[in-house]
């Protein structure tokens, strides 16, 4: 992720930046929203909170940090104000690097990273659903992976552990029909061009990949993690639902019933 990436994590490197270390009490209102920012923070250790004004006089609580992570990159990054309120919920000590040593040293390579997946984003339409905040965590959750003409990205039965975008070439989708003994051949079933995506319905479904997916041409691919999937692809949750229900009556007007997706389920 955006630390990972950046190598702050790493206390050899972030002994050679200038860091602050701060510790904090319960209670201790480390960014207000609407604010300018200062500084961006890493957590070193600690639960904080993250709240987000309902109006001028409420917040609400949208989520929490738990001893990993870091905050305070939006306002540095975009030169906006604050986005959310972050109060420490526990003891802790957070790292913070102030705004110009922020820009110079990490804007680098994370803006490269959020620009290089911002054309992708742009042409999916189920990435297109999300907010900024949540299109720019899946940008640093994405790694980029190329594949020959034919070559095999995903195999049926096997166990999932990520999905993928199509960012150039074209996939196909080969399926063993299980309900007929007598199948011995797959039978190409869809394709997925640029902006499409595939890999999701074992992630959804929690089973074994439903189908064999292939390489036509040289193809790269976007690929999303099982723990990024699970952290940052629920607000898709409905889009890739009804996905999957294509899939159900394509099914039936393929192999003539569903018992490969009643399966699934
Ligand atoms: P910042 O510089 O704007 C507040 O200062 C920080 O809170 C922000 O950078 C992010 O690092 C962090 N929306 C916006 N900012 C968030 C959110 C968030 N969560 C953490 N930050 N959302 C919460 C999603 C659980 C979306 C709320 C609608
Ligand atoms: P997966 O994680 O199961 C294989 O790995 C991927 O192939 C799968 O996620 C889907 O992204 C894709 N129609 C279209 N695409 C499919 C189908 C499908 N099954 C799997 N994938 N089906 C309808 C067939 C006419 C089959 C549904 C079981």
């Amino acid at each position: 992720m955006f630390v990972k990436a950046t190598g702050l994590a790493d206390p050899l490197v972030a002994s050679c930046l200038p860091l602050n270390v701060a510790t904090v009490k319960p209670g201790h209102e480390i960014i207000t929203q609407g604010d300018d920012g200062d500084n961006f923070y890493v957590i070193d250790s600690g639960k904080y909170d993250i709240y987000v004004n309902t109006d001028s006089k409420n917040r609400k609580l949208v989520g929490n940090y738990n001893d990993e992570g870091f905050f305070g990159e939006l306002a540095l990054m975009y030169n906006m104000p604050r986005a959310a309120t972050i109060v420490a919920a526990t003891d802790g000590v957070v790292w913070g690097l102030d705004r110009q040593t922020f820009r110079r040293i990490v804007l680098k390579t994370a803006f490269n990273k959020r620009k290089k997946y911002e054309k992708l984003i742009e042409g999916c339409d189920m990435l297109k659903s999300l907010d900024m905040y949540e299109r720019m965590n899946v940008c640093d959750a994405l790694s980029s992976q190329t594949f020959k003409d034919k070559e095999r990205i995903i195999a049926q039965g096997d166990k999932a552990d990520c999905m993928y975008f199509v960012e150039e070439g074209e996939v196909r989708v080969a399926m063993l029909n299980k309900a007929d003994p007598k199948a011995t051949s797959e039978q190409e079933i869809s394709r997925v061009g640029p902006g499409g995506f595939f890999g999701e319905l074992a992630l959804v479904t929690r089973k074994p990949r439903a189908a064999s997916v292939y390489a036509i041409g040289p193809t790269k691919c976007a690929v999303l993690d099982v723990y990024a999937f699970e952290r940052l692809m629920g607000p898709c949750m409905d889009i890739m639902k009804r996905n999957i229900d294509n899939y159900e009556s394509q099914l039936t007007a393929i192999f003539g019933d569903k018992t490969n997706i009643s399966d699934l389920r």
